[in-house]
């Protein structure tokens, strides 16, 4: 008998598929490894049910993807949430922009949830939102510890199927054990030593909200690669450079060194935040170099 369902977990060759509200442990048809196609979470399968009793079965087909997103791997989703710590882990800019960026080229719509502001008493967030509030993306400040702004981030999550993706320790497992009950996902404390989260979620996996919406909890990075991305497009991936008030003349401008950039000017108009230009062209000099080393 076929079923059809949506994979929610998948950990060394296994994925979990939730069909008719039983959670079956699968295995894939060896012709995806074949075609090297990688089934993801998210993914709308057909499976065949192998034992009732012992819940397992076989993954027959994989739908077709309305959206795959590569980091982190997941597929189907509507919307990613970049979750970011306020401190501990301190927030680093150019990892906030290469993930917006890797985030708009897979075409999703993207929110910045700031964490842990209970620890924020320097005005972190102030410095944050005045940066990014010219994206154009909605910003959210929340806690897990005291609870602010997670009434929002519900609202962001409603109906939705959402992916929180950041860095490891900024308390994106945290964040749903309170806005879902009886959730108990593993969270972890940050390294005092290196300053960094240890890594605590190490799979990716699909969670149905009792108030509505999926959302995709997954490992944090350490690093992204954003070399995929090519040099003429990086700026497609900054939407505030296509602002109405900004719209620089030049079709094939790469708003670097081009006299009367509208971009340049932007920046100095403060319609551009700095900190996102000089991100710009740090990715965009990070690109220039990685394809310069390919070549030799
Ligand atoms: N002060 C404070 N600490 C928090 C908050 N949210 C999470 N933490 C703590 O931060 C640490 C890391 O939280 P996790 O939820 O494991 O972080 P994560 O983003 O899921 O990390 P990975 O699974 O490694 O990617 C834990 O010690 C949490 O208790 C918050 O809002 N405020
Ligand atoms: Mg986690
Ligand atoms: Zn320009």
């Amino acid at each position: 008998m076929e079923h059809k369902g949506r994979i929610i977990k998948g950990i060394a060759g296994f994925y979990y598929v939730k069909a008719d509200n039983v959670v079956f442990e699968c295995k894939a048809r060896g012709i995806f490894k074949k075609d090297k196609i990688i089934p993801l979470v998210g993914d709308n399968v057909i499976i065949s049910i192998n034992s009732l009793e012992e819940k397992t079965a076989i993954i027959e087909k994989i739908m077709p993807r309305n959206v795959e997103m590569i980091r982190p791997r997941v597929a189907n989703v509507d919307q990613a949430v970049v979750v970011i710590a306020l401190k501990n882990p301190e927030p680093h800019k150019i990892m906030i922009d290469k993930l917006t960026v890797l985030i708009e080229k897979s075409g999703l719509d993207l929110v910045i949830c700031f964490n842990k502001c209970d620890l924020d008493s320097e005005g972190i967030y102030k410095e944050f939102y005045d940066i990014y509030k010219s994206t154009g993306y909605r910003i959210i400040s929340t806690s897990a510890y005291d609870n602010s702004g997670l009434d929002e981030l519900k609202e962001v999550l409603d109906n939705k199927v959402s992916v929180l993706a950041g860095p490891s320790g900024v308390g994106k497992s945290s964040i749903l054990n309170v806005i879902q009950r009886d959730l108990h996902l593993k969270t972890g404390l940050v390294s005092k030593k290196i300053k960094r989260g240890k890594h605590t979620t190490r799979h990716s996996e699909l969670i149905e909200l009792d108030f509505g919406g999926f959302v995709v909890d997954t490992p944090g990075f350490t690093s992204l690669d954003i070399t995929s991305i090519e040099m003429s497009e990086l700026k497609e991936f900054f939407p505030e450079f296509k602002n109405d008030k900004i719209q620089c003349k030049f079709s094939d401008c790469y708003h670097e060194k081009e006299p009367k950039c509208g971009v340049k000017l932007g920046v100095e108009n403060g319609l551009i935040s700095k900190s996102r230009y000089e991100s710009y062209l740090y990715l965009l000099n990070e690109i220039k170099e990685n394809r310069r080393h390919k070549k030799w």
